[in-house]
């Protein structure tokens, strides 16, 4: 059993136990626990193996006795009866955001909601708002939370998409079957979700590969099999499908099946124009059939009279134009990443040391890192205060003595309060190399105070970075209303960066919000927001996301070298 589906029963004890009014006490102990095997990089059975479940943070015995229950069986009796005693899907309910165990409750205590058809029912008909002490706002923050639920059912976040479909190509490129071998579709352009995986091999030997896919050993049903093209459904209801093709092909095939749809579409435009026809197999000429163009993709984007464009960018949001007149971005890449400006350590809620941060930052060939742990008011991730923030920086001078080409650098991450307030005073600020500051709390406010709070945290001087600006958690929390506009203008009027969060839950901000952001001059920063040093690798999903977001070496604070940095950071 992994990591996720243990955290996901002891969260679904929490809201159980939160809806039958249990202590908060108790039901706050299993959403801690949650949280730590959730982000936790180790197998859980292997910590219990070598070290026993009551070693890690926040397991008592009370829940670790439960939990050895669970590993041992796949079963967990306190959890199974705790369903018995709740009607219908109330826990699923709870998922939907917007909604926590009270309201879940009254919903079903009032209106005899047990699933999530009949929700969708009751804030159609209008019955939320006549609750009392709900209304309209909460209908409407109802209304979104069940979009997004809808709308990112059954789609999968890259992180966990991207494994599954490397291994798959590992799989097939093993015995020499398959000549050229590569994703497409919304995973090659790195969309921040993926509705299915998309794989395509240029072969000869086009039987033995389809026998090849379809005894993948995760395989748990074959949907499809044929000699161009295949579909088979893991265990874990992932679709996979395989598209085999010549090798003299495989550029069309490349481009076609990358997509997006509508970049294809628009692109076709331009061939009928021309006289040609596209589709998987070539380019060719309508009056004679003639072949132009099938190898490669830039051989077809050529023929066209474009520059090959990398597959972040086909989204048809003007790269067609930009490939035609030769004004295509140099999109950032992962070599020109410098450095992370956004980690958490023991001290607050992440679980490395200060060296394991280091080691592995040069590891990856960065020439800083900036340790940045919640501040004092963040009570819950055990916020440092004055006296601990003086301590680790006393450790982080030790450390950095020792580092020839590498510097640690003292930052923290500032709790935005419901006022636009933060945690220290400007004394204080002004004694870090970085500040960032964040929301973590009061989400539920309007759009004009959060984009205010947000607003005048950057126009406090010491404070360099606003994090995850929008707050959005993909398929469980949508974004926090902000007015995004005002927040990009405010941006580059102080000369605050504003973070792209590489956390692949979160990707905040995203392609769009980074495309805007660039074009009104603003700064970004792509950072991990690590809370293991296991976290440090998550940097390649901000990356990708960057690139869709049109984003230049030159937008990305953290491609500079520390010496421009540090005189960026003096605004
Ligand atoms: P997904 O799977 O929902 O995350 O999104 P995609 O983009 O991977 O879509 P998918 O798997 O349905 O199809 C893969 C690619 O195949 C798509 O990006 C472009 C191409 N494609 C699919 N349907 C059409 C179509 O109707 N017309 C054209 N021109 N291309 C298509
Ligand atoms: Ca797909
Ligand atoms: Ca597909
Ligand atoms: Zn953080």
């Amino acid at each position: 059993m992994d990591n996720k589906k243990v955290a996901d029963v002891l969260d679904d004890i929490g809201d159980m136990l939160e809806i039958m009014d249990q202590s908060r006490f108790r039901y706050l102990a299993y959403h801690r626990a949650s949280q730590v095997i959730r982000s936790m990089p180790r197998d859980l059975e292997e910590v219990r193996r070598d070290e026993g479940l009551t070693s890690i943070k926040g397991i008592g015995s009370g829940i670790a006795e439960k939990l050895n229950e669970l590993l041992d069986t796949g079963q967990m009796s306190y959890f199974e009866e705790l369903k018995k005693s709740l009607p219908g899907s109330l826990t699923e309910i709870v998922h939907i955001q917007g909604i926590g165990p009270k309201k879940a409750k009254i919903f079903y205590e009032k209106l005899g909601i047990e699933t999530i058809d009949q929700l969708e029912e009751a804030v159609a008909v209008g019955k939320i708002q006549e609750l009392p002490g709900m209304g309209v706002k909460t209908e409407e923050n109802i209304e979104r939370g069940l979009e997004v639920y809808r709308g990112y059912e059954g789609r999968l976040l890259l992180n966990q998409a991207i494994p599954i479909a490397e291994h798959i190509i590992d799989y097939l490129n093993r015995d020499g079957l398959v000549d050229n071998i590569s994703t497409a579709g919304s995973l090659r352009r790195w969309q921040e979700t993926i509705g299915d995986i998309d794989v395509l091999a240029s072969t000869r030997r086009h039987s033995e590969v389809a026998d090849k896919f379809c005894t993948y050993p995760e395989t748990s049903s074959v949907l499809a099999k044929g000699d161009t093209k295949c579909s088979i459904l893991l265990h874990s209801g992932l679709q996979i499908d395989l598209r085999m093709i010549d090798p003299e092909h495989y550029g069309a095939a490349l481009q076609y099946f990358t997509g997006s749809k509508a970049h294809n579409i628009h692109l076709r435009e331009i061939v009928k124009k021309k006289g040609l026809k596209l589709n998987e197999y070539g380019l060719f000429r309508i009056k004679d059939d003639m072949n132009i163009a099938a190898k490669t993709e830039e051989d077809i984007y050529k023929a066209l009279g474009m520059t090959l464009m990398e597959p972040e960018l086909r989204e048809d949001k003007g790269e067609i134009e930009a490939a035609i007149d030769g004004s295509l971005p140099h999109l950032v890449k992962l070599v020109d990443i410098k450095g992370d400006l956004h980690i958490h350590t023991k001290a607050s809620d992440g679980q490395s040391s200060l060296e394991e941060i280091a080691d592995n930052c040069q590891e990856l060939g960065y020439e800083y890192a900036c340790i940045t742990d919640h501040a004092f008011d963040l009570k819950v991730a055990h916020g440092l205060d004055v006296k601990r923030f003086e301590d680790q920086w006393k450790e982080i001078d030790e450390l950095n003595k020792a580092f020839d080409d590498f510097t640690l650098l003292k930052g923290v991450e500032l709790n935005i309060d419901n006022k636009g307030g933060v945690d220290f005073d400007d004394d204080f600020l002004g004694r870090y190399d970085v500040v960032l500051a964040s929301i973590h709390m009061g989400f539920g406010q309007s759009k004009d105070q959060i984009t205010d709070r947000i607003i005048a945290a950057m126009e406090n001087p010491h404070i360099d970075m606003v994090c995850h600006p929008t707050g959005r958690i993909l398929g469980r929390r949508p974004p926090y209303s902000i007015n995004m506009d005002k927040i990009i203008e405010a941006a580059s009027r102080t000369r605050t960066f504003l973070e792209l969060n590489a956390f692949p839950d979160r990707l905040d901000l995203s392609d769009d919000q980074l495309r805007a952001a660039k074009q009104a001059g603003s700064k970004i920063a792509i950072n991990t927001d690590a809370h293991h040093f296991y976290h440090l690798a998550y940097m390649r999903y901000g990356l990708h996301t960057a690139k869709r977001g049109w984003l230049e070496k030159e937008d990305v604070v953290n491609t500079f070298t520390l010496e421009k940095l540090k005189k960026l950071l003096v605004k």
